[in-house]
């Protein structure tokens, strides 16, 4: 069971609202909210709000609704958040080599400033 989902996670937890969020967009799949420790000054999670762990399970398990949706509000956080034209970067982490640290799919919608590179190289 690779992708075994565990309910009880913290985006789990704001779905059902048990947690508050500063919500940027939501839509009938998809929210989009501000990440609680922000790493640029923009920094958004998008998650479906269905039960996927990670990125490969919600691409090859959900619905093509759920897919278009998702992949749409990202793209209007992007616009939203005014980081078309500067440049922007989307990280979706996954299981333990990707330290991944909440087991509910979230892609970081990350801009506002310049991102170096995106990994060191390696050694
Ligand atoms: P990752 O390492 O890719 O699983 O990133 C998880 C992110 O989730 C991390 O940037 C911090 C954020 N986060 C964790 N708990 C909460 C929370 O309760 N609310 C919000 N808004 N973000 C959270």
């Amino acid at each position: 069971m690779p992708h075994a989902y565990d309910d009880q996670n913290i985006f789990a937890r704001i779905l059902r609202g048990e947690i508050p969020n500063d919500t940027v967009m939501e839509t009938d799949h998809t929210l989009a909210f501000r990440d609680i420790q922000p790493q640029a000054p923009v920094h958004v999670l998008v998650i479906p709000k269905g039960p996927y762990v990670c990125y490969d399970h919600f691409a090859l398990e959900a619905s093509d609704a759920e897919i278009a949706d998702f992949t749409r509000v990202i793209g209007e956080v992007c616009k939203m958040e005014g980081v078309q034209e500067a440049g922007y970067r989307i990280i979706s982490n996954a299981g333990e080599a990707g330290v991944q640290e909440v087991p509910h799919l979230h892609v970081h919608v990350l801009g506002g400033r310049g991102l170096g590179r995106m990994l060191q190289p390696a050694r």
